[in-house]
């Protein structure tokens, strides 16, 4: 059975080394982080993820999996690292290029070295390539270098690495068909042939593609509000065409992929991918366009209590990263005439530099809640528990998730509908 060196043991290295451990491979994998080696050698993980423990466990055990800070020989290497953004928007491909290092010593002709990680287009040739040569291999001829990208959703990673349709790009045909055998030795999926800067190119552009629909959608919204149109019922309609999908408009995008991708292309080609970091710059222009709609609603009020649902990206998930509900809860607590209370039942208070409250004290005399993120707490709100507790019952859902009505006692505005969007009202005057 062939061995498989895999670097990086994170969301994706360490779930790819269990998935080929438990296919009969002898794995081992490599960390930099020494907590990770020793845990992982007595079967243990330190990331979350569905199956995962059980299948570590398993192959731990029966001594197919072992963790190491060092490479070492081996038939095929996996590099599975990080690529970061720098502060002006370009990838940093450091890890890459120091796992690459790291592997060299331990080079054999006739070896396969696998790039997973997400990297900016023509790096297998620019970066990877260079480095094989320098340590005096010809990296066309002598040993076969590809580029496979993941694209696996978290919480399914165990079922879709092996399921997924993979795409296998090469730096030359032989290095192509000889790495997309690994893996179609556990992949049920199609796994695609292609060369090495195609394979780059369609990984970012899959999230790429995301990434500009859905600041289609983001533009739509801020048109509606000028025009007094509901984007909703625009996309409702306008999707129900057979050809059609406008995305969701929402708070902003975030995650580590598409807020991240689409500026590994720009960084390459910046006179021509116009369209891609103008939608970056919608995307992230939503945060504040939500904070002018609170600014709007709260106007009236003298110290408005503000109840701000949702922290992570997405819904129903526990990851804050490069999230627009941070950025907005971080505005708005900047804002000393806001009393900003912050719930989010998916995180935990270590994880954000702010105090998190209960539902109860968040919404308690709250004059307004912001829904941030699509929870499924937050699309199942009891309307008559808000207007027993709110001060005045509104509702401000930039996900349109919630499925509260408008009615009497509660007002309820949603983003892409701005339309009848007016300063909240107190009974009380607010100046005495
Ligand atoms: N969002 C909207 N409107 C929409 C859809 C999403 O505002 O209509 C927002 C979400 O709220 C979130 C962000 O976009 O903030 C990203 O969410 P997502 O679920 O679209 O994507 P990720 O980042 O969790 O995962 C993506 C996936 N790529 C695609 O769907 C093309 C996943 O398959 C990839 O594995 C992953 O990126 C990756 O690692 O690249």
């Amino acid at each position: 059975m062939q061995k498989i060196c895999v670097v990086g043991l994170g969301y994706i290295g360490l779930p790819t080394a269990a998935v080929f451990a438990r296919a009969g491979f002898d794995i081992v994998g490599v960390d930099v982080n020494k907590q990770v080696v020793e845990r992982l050698n007595k079967g243990e993980i330190i990331i979350e993820e569905v199956g995962l423990p059980e299948v570590v466990k398993e192959v731990v055990d029966a001594g197919k999996l072992r963790a190491s800070l060092e490479p070492e020989a081996a038939d095929v290497f996996i590099i599975s690292v990080p690529t970061p953004i720098h502060e002006d928007c370009t990838a940093n491909v450091e890890y890459v290029r120091s796992a690459t290092k790291a592997v060299v010593p331990h080079l054999e002709k006739g070896n396969v070295i696998i790039v997973e990680s997400t990297i900016p287009p023509r790096t297998m040739d620019d970066v990877v390539a260079p480095i094989i040569r320098e340590a005096g291999f010809d990296p066309e001829k002598d040993v076969y270098l590809a580029h496979c990208p993941e694209r696996v959703l978290p919480g399914r990673i165990l079922i879709e690495l092996v399921e997924n349709t993979r795409i296998v790009g090469g730096l030359t045909k032989e290095a192509t068909t000889k790495a997309a055998d690994v893996y179609r030795q556990v992949v049920t999926g199609e796994v695609l042939e292609t060369e090495a800067v195609t394979a780059e190119m369609s990984k970012l552009m899959e999230n790429t593609f995301r990434d500009v629909n859905i600041a289609l959608a983001n533009e739509l919204t801020k048109i509606a509000a000028r025009l007094g149109v509901d984007a909703h019922k625009v996309i409702e309609l306008a999707n129900r065409h057979p050809r059609v999908n406008i995305h969701q408009p929402g708070p902003g995008v975030g995650g580590h992929c598409l807020a991240v991708d689409p500026y590994f292309i720009v960084e390459k080609a910046p006179e021509e991918a116009l369209m891609i970091q103008l939608s970056r710059d919608i995307n992230n222009s939503m945060p504040d366009f939500v904070i002018e709609q609170i600014i709007k609603l709260t106007a009236e009020l003298k110290e408005p209590r503000i109840a701000l649902f949702g922290l992570t990206y997405k819904g129903n998930i526990d990851d804050v990263r490069e999230s627009p509900a941070i950025e907005i809860v971080e505005k708005v607590l900047a804002n000393p005439r806001f009393d900003v209370r912050v719930h989010d039942p998916h995180v935990r208070n270590e994880q954000v530099p702010f105090p998190l409250s209960s539902f109860e004290e968040a919404i308690t005399d709250a004059n307004l809640i912001v829904i941030l993120t699509d929870h499924n707490e937050f699309k199942a709100l009891d309307p008559q528990a808000l207007i027993a507790k709110m001060d005045t019952s509104v509702i401000f859902d930039t996900k349109n998730c919630s499925g509260l009505e408008q009615e009497a006692a509660l007002t309820v505005h949603r983003i892409g509908d701005l339309t009848n969007l007016q300063a909240i009202h107190v009974n009380k005057p607010i100046n005495n």
